[in-house]
């Protein structure tokens, strides 16, 4: 079915759809939208979960007073609808106090101040049950060379994740970390730029199996990668701990469109995976489908909820047509001719060893290169042209 339903767990950020649309070169275009008219929303559209920054719920200036009301008022709306907080994260990136980063600054106290915005938040997160704990470092990078100390910079981040990690360990917080890699913007180079460099620096942690990954679509495709290979990377690894999805067109600023209206074939593979990309066709990540999108400026407001239900929609749309991929005949004969499946099979036999390989005649000596292929394909453009024609719904 195509009506999104709290078991298909689909959450946004209040910073998404809160959007008030101003950006680098114009104003607002929106007026600011309500907590508790977000959640209520969230919950008539169909989604099961609402995510926030410290400073979307509050302003950053907010009295402890203020900060509980907001707090309060978020918890009713909860409870009246039944939303979940499955993430939160720490704004470190919009106070001019960040501007040069907030776990790397070059200016100690100002890495003082964010781990203890951080711990503020964790305590947060704690008390409303949420699972993950994302870290987007936005304003930790440079656009100078000569201004910053990469690996001074590094060394700090893992102190700052590192004493995170004892923070929640001794409280006691069922809290699990994830990165979000991003190439650039707002910073000229950010640190941590893409799923392959935060998985290098995760394991350089003190308790690596509290930390995984956020990736983002849209992030991975502003450095020209395939975001779904990213992933399936951080399933590799048992990292993809939480997902943004958004949509992106090409190596350019960060789009943030709609999850689809983007890159629609890539779109359309990682749902695949996501979905059907487990053992036996079953799922491969079990945590919220969250998005992480931005209505467009050119949108009122019943834009930014047509849009909510756009980020539901192409997500049920295309596992429909994931699906009956799957399931076609033809689809399952194209696959076995691309020998798709027989990447999983050991290339040693059980127990091999190199000197039992170096001793198989058949698989060098007498290995006729030539004659083996034969000029035989693999036939992946049929394959490929078949899941075209699934996501097409031609099929
Ligand atoms: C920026 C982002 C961020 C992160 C968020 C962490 C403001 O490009 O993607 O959104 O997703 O800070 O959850
Ligand atoms: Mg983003
Ligand atoms: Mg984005
Ligand atoms: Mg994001």
């Amino acid at each position: 079915t195509l009506t999104p339903t709290r078991d298909d767990k689909f959450s946004f950020g209040l910073w998404t759809l809160g959007w008030n649309a101003q950006d680098q070169f114009g104003g607002p275009t929106r007026a600011h939208i309500d907590t508790v008219t977000a959640v209520n929303k969230l919950s008539e559209l169909g989604a099961y979960g609402m995510t926030f920054h410290d400073d979307d719920l509050f302003p950053f200036e907010a009295t402890e007073a203020e900060r509980q009301t907001e707090i309060d008022r978020l918890k009713k709306a909860l409870a009246d609808t039944g939303i979940i907080i499955p993430m939160i994260t720490t704004n470190l990136f919009s106070h001019p106090v960040f501007k040069d980063g907030g776990f790397t600054s070059n200016d100690r106290a100002v890495r003082r101040f964010a781990l203890r915005k951080v711990i503020r938040n964790i305590d947060l997160a704690a008390e409303l049950g949420a699972k993950t704990f994302v870290m987007w470092g936005g304003r930790e990078g440079s656009e100078y060379d000569a201004a910053k100390d990469i690996r001074g910079a590094l060394e700090r981040y893992r102190e700052a994740v590192d004493l995170l990690g004892d923070y929640v360990t001794d409280k006691g917080y069922d809290l699990k970390f994830a990165i979000e890699p991003k190439p650039n913007e707002p910073r000229g180079d950010i640190l941590l730029p893409t799923v392959g460099h935060a998985l290098a620096f995760i394991a350089t942690l003190a308790r690596p199996e509290m930390v995984g990954l956020n990736p983002e679509t849209g992030h991975e495709q502003m450095a020209g990668l395939n975001y779904t290979h990213g992933i399936a990377q951080a399933l590799y690894s048992d990292k993809l701990f939480h997902i943004d999805l958004n949509g992106q067109r090409g190596v350019k600023f960060d789009q943030d469109l709609v999850f689809g209206h983007g890159d629609l074939q890539n779109a359309f593979s990682l749902v695949d995976l996501l979905e059907f990309g487990g053992k036996d066709g079953g799922k491969t990540y079990t945590g919220p489908r969250h998005f992480d999108y931005k209505p467009s400026r050119t949108e009122d407001i019943t834009g930014v909820w047509d849009s909510v239900s756009a980020n539901m929609r192409m997500y049920l749309l295309l596992k429909e047509r994931a699906g009956a991929f799957r399931a076609d005949p033809e689809v399952q004969e194209a696959l076995l001719a691309a020998k798709v499946d027989e990447v999983n099979t050991p290339t040693l036999n059980d127990g091999e060893s190199y000197d039992a390989l170096i001793a198989d005649r058949s698989s060098y000596e007498d290995f006729d290169s030539a004659a083996y292929f034969d000029g035989k394909g693999f036939g992946f453009v049929r394959l490929q042209q078949l899941a075209m024609e699934h996501l097409m719904g031609a099929r």
